[in-house]
């Protein structure tokens, strides 16, 4: 087809502005995790929407903040490269915290990091919070800060004022064939989509550091005669005590977590789900190559 358009789009921003839950809206799934927390989304992750004869994939990235440890630094490079990928890179600014320092550092670094053709996007996500008439100066204020093409305001969760956006980036992807099938809509393995919905149900339930110091891994996926799909998958902590924590008095936090994880992977998957949970203690994951390739990152992005 002759007309057709398709692109990547990073969606870039400060730890919790709303990346994810955007991402999901445009693609219509829960393909990436969202929590209330800060760093939920760890790797890029890829969604794919139609609009028109253009074709949108977007990139979801883990927030971008002042690294401390191996895994921090290793996701602020998965951010960082997925918007040098990227053909329009929006840059998601939440509106009631405005122009903060992370927002600041962000901007800082696009002016050396983008290139001259590729378009920058300012997005002021979670209107709903925020009365509309500070919309305007805090447009004005960020627009003298760096020349952004276009500026949009939305609320990715109650969805105003998305259409909007996706209508101009249909119109702003290069000409071209499309990427994916067009019915794909995300371009992440199953077994780490699974691990992903483990992690973020530990997430919401478990409190302080301790979601920052463990991972999720699925090691077995067995399709079974009668339809349904039985998923192994291990959580690493780094302490003994952790341990305790994740299991839960009498293992009624890792029964939760189990139950709601496994609710949500039947509906995406649209079956049965037999999902066995088991965690493993093991003092240096944060160290050790393999989990990063597991997660989707590059351990050698972590050197300091
Ligand atoms: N009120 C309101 N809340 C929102 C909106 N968009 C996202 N949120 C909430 O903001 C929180 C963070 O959303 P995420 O999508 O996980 O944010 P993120 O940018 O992906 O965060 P990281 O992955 O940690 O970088 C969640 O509690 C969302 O429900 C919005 O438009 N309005
Ligand atoms: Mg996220």
């Amino acid at each position: 087809m002759a007309d057709t358009k398709a692109g990547f789009i990073a969606l870039i921003g400060e730890p919790n502005a709303g990346k994810s839950t955007l991402l999901n809206r445009m693609v219509g799934a829960k393909v990436s995790i969202v929590t209330h927390k800060v760093q939920t989304t760890r790797a890029r992750i890829r969604g794919v929407a139609m609009e028109g004869q253009s074709q949108l994939v977007f990139v979801d990235t883990p927030g971008l903040f002042r690294p401390r440890r191996r895994l921090d630094r290793a996701m602020v490079a998965a951010a960082w490269g997925g918007a040098a990928d990227a053909e329009i890179v929006v840059l998601l600014v939440e509106a009631h915290r405005g122009l903060t320092e992370g927002v600041e550092a962000i901007i800082e670094a696009l002016e050396e990091r983008i290139s001259p053709n590729q378009k920058v996007a300012l997005a002021l996500n979670k209107i709903d919070r925020v009365k509309s008439e500070v919309l305007l100066g805090l447009t004005e204020k960020l627009n003298a800060r760096y020349p952004f093409v276009e500026t949009f305001m939305i609320s990715a969760e109650k969805g105003h004022g998305v259409d909007t956006l996706r209508g101009w980036l249909a119109e702003n992807l290069p000409d071209g064939p499309w990427l994916y099938p067009e019915d794909q809509i995300a371009d992440l393995p199953m077994r780490m989509i699974a691990a992903e919905m483990t992690r973020e149900k530990l997430t919401l339930r478990l409190h302080q550091e301790l979601p920052y110091q463990l991972t999720v891994e699925t090691t077995n996926w067995e399709e079974r005669k009668d339809g349904s799909a039985r998923i192994d998958q291990l959580i690493y902590v780094i302490r003994d005590g952790h341990k305790g924590i994740v299991l839960g008095n009498k293992g009624e936090t890792i029964k939760g977590v189990s139950q709601s994880a496994r609710q949500e992977l039947e509906e995406f998957l649209g079956r049965r789900v037999h999902l066995f949970l088991q965690v493993k203690v093991r003092p240096n994951w944060l160290e050790e190559s393999e989990r990063y390739s597991e997660m989707g990152l590059d351990f050698k992005d972590g050197n300091s």
